[in-house]
């Protein structure tokens, strides 16, 4: 270790360490713009200079080693003195919209020039940047106007989903993120994961903003609207109000929906057992007659188009399972609109995601099972907190309710989808008590648990061994890919979610600042929050679902059947 003194106070950090983590270790904030830990370390936005004894100028400490005997001021008045600078130059080129802004309250930019009383933000106002919105694609709004160029959106792009479709253009003054050629977003092999969004940190880039159609189709009496809930959504929400990170809100959120005058509040943990039921199905299927292997997961929309980008060879591996939510639109209108005998025409199915390519999949050709489109709106979790918000419902005051039956119903199996490496344990669950005949004695598989990029692991079930792989992130997806392709790895079934810790980290879940996204997992905290439902769940596999059960025997006969294809399976592009 290497001691410094920060602020007059003696600090030991490990040799390496910036001035950033060294202050971190003992507790002393510095504030930063652009930095995210081990993915956009440029010292670019000069926020968090500090000086340095012997430095001829400040320096940035995200970027600076420190060595034995440093001494370093964070707060003296020269750096206060910088840091207004800093924020009043990135000011007189930004959008000042800060009431109506979609991030006011929770806008980085904000909060520090709220900290840094900048009253005077037109200081250097002077020539200004116009950039059009780019609203191409189906998930997202690009506003430059707001950009301050601090380039977390290209670096988690590039460095953790590998994507790599945004970077900046031009130079100078004249800089903005933007994609190669100019070309609109939706033109390009973006795969609509907003993580981009999830760590901006102003409102430069926002979810379509689909709650006034919402809204809408509540007021409209000839509309019967139902809702659906993904599971990562009770493990964020709490979070848009406030709430610590990893709060439970399930039986608020029921609560908050039925308020808000849906018709039915159902929870999407029904069709994600009804999709392990069809996906353990194809495993078996596969593995007994000699089909395609492995077999790859297929809930993830954003996974699905970079599947077909970036590996379309290996589309035939994809479960032809529709994804959950999918899944629960087709049976709305199906089942159970027959069963209540209201015309599917009528019926309008909202969906509540952590997700922002969700509003991407409902749009998907091959995802119209009862001749409707399965789903008609897809939220994310912000946006329901931002109807909430409207709706004048005071979230934190309400009691815990439970969803609508029979389509509310879920097992602990489903609840975990939300978490990586959970698609794989519950499709275990049901897949080895089929393939053994017996009772599983114990249901956890742990080694698929956790926020590792990969796991692996090789189960022995009825005398064969089961290699399975689970994968988050597409970087990590890639990698994992390109071992199967060239024969280095071999699997019978992978689970793969374009989000790094899977959907409780969606691009579509409550922002947390830069600060608190480098020293807390945010990701574990959320699916911990999973795990402990699925635990205290009395039903905890996803066949013994009465009211999947229960389907199969009314309406759709045997997973794989005929029924279910028609309504629950899909086709992919190359
Ligand atoms: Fe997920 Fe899903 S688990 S993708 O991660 O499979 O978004 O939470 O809703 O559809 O169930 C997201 C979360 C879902 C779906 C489910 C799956």
């Amino acid at each position: 270790n290497i001691t410094i003194k920060i602020n007059g106070r003696e600090v030991s950090a490990p040799q390496g360490s910036t001035i950033l983590e060294a202050a971190r270790l003992a507790q002393i904030e510095i504030p930063t713009l652009c930095y995210l830990k081990e993915i956009n370390e440029i010292g670019a936005c000069r926020m968090c200079v500090v000086e340095v004894k012997g430095a001829r100028t400040l320096v940035t400490a995200c970027v600076y080693p420190i060595n034995e005997g440093m001494e370093v001021w964070t707060n003296t008045p020269k750096v206060i003195e910088s840091r207004r600078k800093t924020l009043q130059l990135l000011l007189s080129n930004h959008d000042r919209k800060c009431l109506s802004c979609v991030r006011s309250g929770n806008c980085e930019l904000q909060t520090l020039c709220r900290e840094y009383k900048i009253d005077d933000e037109a200081y250097y106002d002077g020539e200004r940047n116009g950039y059009e919105l780019d609203t191409s694609a189906a998930h997202m709004v690009r506003d430059n106007n707001k950009c301050i160029l601090c380039r977390r959106c290209s670096a988690i792009c590039e460095k953790v989903q590998g994507v790599g479709v945004i970077g900046a253009n031009e130079r100078g003054f004249k800089t903005y993120i933007g994609t190669a050629f100019d070309m609109d977003l939706a033109e390009t092999s973006c795969v609509s994961c907003g993580q981009c969004i999830a760590v901006c940190p102003t409102g430069a880039l926002y979810e379509k903003d689909n709650t006034e159609e919402v809204f809408a189709a509540i007021a409209d009496p000839e509309k019967y609207v139902v809702v659906q809930c993904a599971p990562a959504v009770r493990a964020g929400l709490g979070e848009a109000f406030g709430m610590p990170i990893g709060t439970d809100v399930e039986g608020k959120l029921a609560a908050a929906l039925r308020r808000l005058g849906f018709d039915k509040v159902f929870d999407t943990t029904f069709s994600a057992d009804l999709t392990i039921m069809e996906e353990a199905n194809e495993f078996l299927d596969r593995v007994q007659n000699g089909g395609v292997l492995p077999l790859i997961t297929s809930c993830s929309p954003g996974w699905i188009k970079y599947c077909e980008h970036y590996f379309p060879e290996m589309t035939e591996n994809l479960s032809s399972c529709k994804s959950p939510q999918q899944m629960f639109g087709a049976i709305a209108k199906s089942y159970y609109a027959e069963k209540m005998g209201i015309p599917k025409e009528k019926m309008v199915v909202v969906s509540v995601m952590p997700c922002t390519a969700k509003k991407f999949e409902i749009g998907r050709d091959d995802e119209n099972g009862a001749g409707v489109p399965d789903v008609d709106i897809a939220i994310t979790t912000r946006e329901l907190g931002r109807m909430i918000e409207r709706a004048s419902i005071r979230f934190a005051d309400l009691p815990d309710e439970e969803f609508d039956m029979p389509l509310g119903l879920g097992t602990g199996a489903a609840v975990i989808f939300g978490a990586t490496g959970g698609v794989m344990e519950a499709a275990l669950r049901t897949a080895v008590e089929k393939l053994t005949g017996e009772e599983l004695a114990k249901l956890e598989f742990t080694d698929v648990r956790g926020i590792e990029g990969i796991k692996e692991a090789t189960y022995n079930v009825a005398g064969m061994d089961v290699k399975v792989a689970v994968a988050s992130g597409l970087k990590n997806a890639k990698e994992l890919l390109n071992k199967v392709k060239s024969g280095e790895a071999e699997y019978h079934f992978i689970e793969i979610m374009g989000c790094p810790g899977g959907c409780v980290n969606g691009g579509g879940q409550p922002q947390q600042p830069g600060y608190v996204r480098n020293t807390v997992d945010i990701r574990a905290k959320r699916a911990e929050v999973l795990y402990n439902l699925d635990k205290n769940n009395k039903i905890r596999k996803s066949h013994e679902n009465p009211a999947i059960i229960e389907l199969y025997d009314t309406y759709l006969g045997e997973p794989g059947s005929h029924k279910a294809h028609e309504l629950l399976h899909t086709t992919y592009v190359k």
